[in-house]
C-alpha cells in the first residue's frame, strides 16, 4: 500500500493520477501547506525540503520525495507509463516539467493569481514566460501525440495538472489548438478524472 502525503495542488495531483492509472492501493494523507504543516519535524524526516508530494511504500518501507522521482519509482514498480525503450525521451519531457514548467508557472501563480498588483515586473515576467511555455508545448504537441511520443507517459502526467490550472493563467488555452487537443484527450481518462479529485471533495477538471 502506498501512502501519499500531498496537498490539493498540481504536484499532488500528479501522484494521485499516476496511482489511479496503475491501480495501486493508496491512501492520501493531507498536508495543509497553507497552515505550515510541511514544516513539522515529523514531515521533514520524509521530505528534506518540506515539500509535497512524498510517498511511503508500505510494502518495503521505502520513502520517496519529489514528484519526478516518485513518478519514475511508480513507473518502474508497475512497469506502466514509463516504457523501457522510450525512457530517454520520457526523461527529457519529465525533467522539463520538473525544472521549467512547474517552477516557472508556479511563479506566475504567485504574481498573477495570488498577489496581483504587488510587482508589475514579476507579473509581466512570468506571464510572458508562461505564454512561451504554452507556445512551446503547443508546438511539440503539433508534432507528437503525447509529449514523449505516441504513448501517454509519466511526462504527460507530470505536465497535465499544470495546464489544468489554465484558468489562473489567463493565457487562453483555447488559442493553442494542439495543447487543447492533448489536454482534452487526457481529461477524458477515467484515472485522471479520479486522481484529479485527490481529496475527494468533488474537484472537477476545468474545461478549456
Ligand atoms: N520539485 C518539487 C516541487 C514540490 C513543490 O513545490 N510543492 C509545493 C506544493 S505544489 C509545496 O510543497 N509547497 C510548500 C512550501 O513551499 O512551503 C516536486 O516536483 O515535487
Amino acid at each position: 500500500m502506498i501512502e501519499l502525503f500531498a496537498a490539493d495542488t498540481p504536484n499532488g495531483k500528479k501522484i494521485s493520477i499516476m496511482l489511479e492509472e496503475i491501480g495501486f492501493k493508496y491512501k492520501v494523507t493531507n498536508i495543509d501547506i497553507y497552515k505550515g504543516e510541511q514544516f513539522a519535524e515529523k514531515f521533514k524526516k520524509i521530505s528534506p525540503f518540506s515539500k509535497i508530494p512524498v510517498i511511503i511504500d508500505h510494502d518495503n518501507n521505502e520513502n520517496i520525495f519529489g514528484s519526478g522521482a516518485i513518478l519514475i519509482y511508480l513507473g518502474e514498480k508497475s512497469n506502466r507509463l514509463y516504457e523501457k525503450d522510450n525512457r530517454l525521451k520520457i526523461n527529457q519531457w519529465l525533467m522539463a516539467q520538473i525544472g521549467l514548467i512547474g517552477p516557472l508557472i508556479g511563479q506566475h501563480h504567485q504574481f498573477h493569481h495570488f498577489n496581483p498588483g504587488k510587482s508589475k515586473f514579476g507579473e509581466e515576467r512570468y506571464f510572458k514566460i508562461t505564454k512561451k511555455l504554452y507556445e512551446d508545448l503547443n508546438k511539440r504537441l503539433g508534432a507528437s501525440k503525447f509529449l514523449a511520443g505516441e504513448n501517454f507517459s509519466i511526462a504527460d502526467i507530470a505536465t497535465w495538472p499544470w495546464i489544468a490550472r489554465h484558468e489562473w493563467h489567463d493565457i487562453g488555452l483555447k488559442n493553442y489548438k494542439n495543447l487543447t487537443r492533448w489536454y482534452l484527450e487526457i481529461s477524458k481518462r477515467e484515472a485522471v478524472v479520479k486522481g484529479y479529485d485527490l481529496m475527494k471533495n468533488g474537484s472537477v477538471i476545468p474545461k478549456p
